[in-house]
């Protein structure tokens, strides 16, 4: 057995599914790996309540499944959060927001008693920062936070031509190596104007599901 990444991605995804209980409603995150994770759950929606999503993406596709969705001040706290990643490290913390949904990925994920990460091999490093780390800010604030990002040693683009579902916009830093990703994740969200940093080492993953060439294999 030889796995593509899609696959790969599939994998953790379906393996993901063991970790859901009758009843419950699910954290649902955002990108292809969170599709194919939303596809799993839709074998098994008779013996779940439902799901917040991370996006309206996301919310799109659950309902397609016929998957109710719940607004999450509704439901308040969650028993599971389950997404994919863009990069992550051996002490499960990430990189996130390569597909704009960070802000609502992190308020969703701190509301969950446990995070599963799922995501193909490619997406496991050893330092956290070969993927440019996306910034969500006010508009007004672009320039301002740019700046505060060159101090910090990276170099920003602003990501045109998208706008997230709060209506601000992303800047993505490249070039960061982030050896401590509390502290800088802790500095970033300091700068005024800035909504979320795609850092996730406050709240790491608890439990990584590693799509490889070879199969799944478990990390917490
Ligand atoms: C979400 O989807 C994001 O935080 C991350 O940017 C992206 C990962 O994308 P994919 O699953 O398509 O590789 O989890």
């Amino acid at each position: 057995m030889s796995l593509t990444v899609d696959q790969q991605k599939q994998a953790a995804a379906r393996a993901a599914i063991d970790y859901i209980e009758n009843d419950w409603v699910v954290g649902v995150g955002t990108g292809s790996t969170a599709n194919h994770f939303i596809d799993a759950l839709a074998t098994i929606k008779d013996r779940i309540d439902g799901a917040v999503a991370s996006s309206e993406a996301s919310a799109q596709r659950l309902k397609a499944h016929g998957i109710r969705v719940f607004e999450l001040t509704a439901v308040g706290e969650l028993p599971i959060y389950v997404d994919g990643a863009d990069e992550i490290n051996a002490n499960l913390q990430m990189i996130k927001g390569g597909g704009a949904a960070l802000t609502r990925e992190k308020i969703v994920a701190q509301c969950a008693d446990k995070f599963i990460c799922i995501a193909d091999e490619s997406k496991l490093v050893r330092v956290l920062g070969q993927f440019p780390l996306p910034v969500e800010v006010i508009p007004m604030a672009r320039s301002l936070v740019g700046r505060a990002m060159v101090k910090l040693g990276g170099h920003p683009a602003w990501r045109e031509d998208c706008v997230t579902d709060n209506g601000n916009w992303i800047i993505d830093v490249h070039g960061l190596t982030i050896d401590e990703p509390i502290k800088l994740e802790t500095a970033i969200n300091q700068i005024p104007g800035v909504v979320t940093n795609g850092i996730f080492a406050l709240r790491p993953a608890d439990v990584l599901l590693l799509g490889k060439t070879s199969g799944v294999e478990v990390f917490k």
